[in-house]
């Protein structure tokens, strides 16, 4: 191969891994200390038994966001967050980061679907320093997850399930979510750890995964010590994009290394974009969601229809809370799902199934 062919190639490829990455603005400064003035969620602990682990009694952290209520006709969506290596159930709101402030101080900018933050002890496993995490696999879907919707007022949707998590919490993130399309639908890896399961092995079901999940979120930060970690999710990422999966964002946060500042960030802006748009919209439906006015972000109104069937009409547009003042309860007739949507952060639609 020519000399000038082969530097050609390399510029493409380097430019192409370039132009996937985006990035998000910094958050506000403060976003992630706990502040006086506003309402706080509550950090709970639990216990719960682990039945696909020697019926052992495992921790669980439990976030409730700022008005709570465990009564409500309305299910809440759930977010499973997981640690670091070095980490257990505290470590999100302690050493790893501060999860519990970021919430908070996202509800209190309206920012947030109100959602329950659940913080396990993921590498509770065992005493092999991998095999420990990977243990933790059928506790999640076996014992927690069934755990926290008796417990809580949590929605059994799998379209209001997402799994988070940093490191090797990022590594059990993908190994997990991606395994099971139809149990978690918004997934998120925060410098995902280099011995995270390649995608190609993870994932048994392609279609299953462009179908059902509503956000491929990747990042980690551009500073040497994440840079084993970001190879692991830039690599992660061009597989999904090679794939052809969309709602597919891999994010650089400048020149952080393996530290809370990045996983708060990352918490951040996941977060917010979790649970945005669709989740009142079963998943084995056929939809679309179409931007009617595009404004700024803050004044983006959506039309959400049926694409055919006796209710193709709009089944009804949202306005966000600037023009309404406080945020809109959608309700859809015929259905059981009940949701709250608010503040719609995307210039684009977030999910553009068809
Ligand atoms: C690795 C496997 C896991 C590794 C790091 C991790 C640097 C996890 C790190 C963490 O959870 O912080 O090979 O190499």
């Amino acid at each position: 191969m020519s000399l000038k062919l082969t530097s050609m190639i390399v510029f493409l490829t380097a430019f192409s891994i370039i132009a996937e990455e985006v990035k998000w603005p910094a958050p506000p400064s403060g976003f992630s200390s706990r502040k006086n003035d506003s309402p706080h969620g509550k950090v709970s602990s639990h216990n719960y038994v682990a039945t696909q682990f020697k019926n052992e009694s495992k921790p669980v952290k439990v976030y409730t966001p700022p008005n709570y209520s465990a009564t409500a006709a309305t299910k809440y969506p759930v977010l499973y967050l997981l640690h670091g290596i070095g980490g257990n159930e505290s470590a999100w709101t302690s050493s790893e980061g501060n999860a519990d402030n970021v919430m908070d101080n996202l509800y209190k900018d309206n920012k947030a679907v109100p959602m329950i933050v659940v913080m396990p002890h993921g590498g509770a496993f065992g005493t092999d320093m991998f095999d420990k995490f990977a243990k933790f696999e059928d506790v999640l879907i076996k014992d927690l997850i069934p755990y926290i919707e008796k417990n809580f007022n949590a929605s059994p949707d799998s379209n209001m399930r997402a799994i988070a998590g940093l490191s090797m919490g990022a590594g059990q993130t993908l190994n997990f979510g991606y395994k099971y399309p139809k149990v978690f639908t918004w997934i998120g890896a925060f410098s995902p750890a280099p011995n995270t399961t390649a995608a190609g092995t993870t994932i048994k079901d392609m279609a299953s995964v462009k179908a059902n999940i509503h956000l491929n979120y990747l990042a980690a930060g551009t500073g040497s010590g994440d840079a084993g970690y970001l190879n692991t999710a830039r690599t992660y990422h061009n597989y999904l994009n090679q794939n052809g999966v969309k709602n597919l964002y891999l994010l650089s946060e400048a020149g952080l290394n393996h530290e809370p500042e990045n996983w708060n960030r990352q918490l951040y802006n996941f977060a917010q974009r979790a649970f945005q748009g669709v989740s009142a919209i079963s998943q084995s439906e056929s939809f679309k969601i179409v931007p009617i006015a595009k404004a700024t972000i803050s004044t983006q109104k959506l039309l959400i229809s049926k694409n055919s069937g006796a209710d193709s009409k709009p089944w009804g547009v949202f306005i966000n809370q600037t023009e309404n003042s406080s945020s809109k309860v959608f309700s859809l007739t015929g259905r059981t799902a009940i949701s709250t949507f608010r503040n719609l952060n995307y210039s684009t639609p977030v999910n553009q199934k068809q």
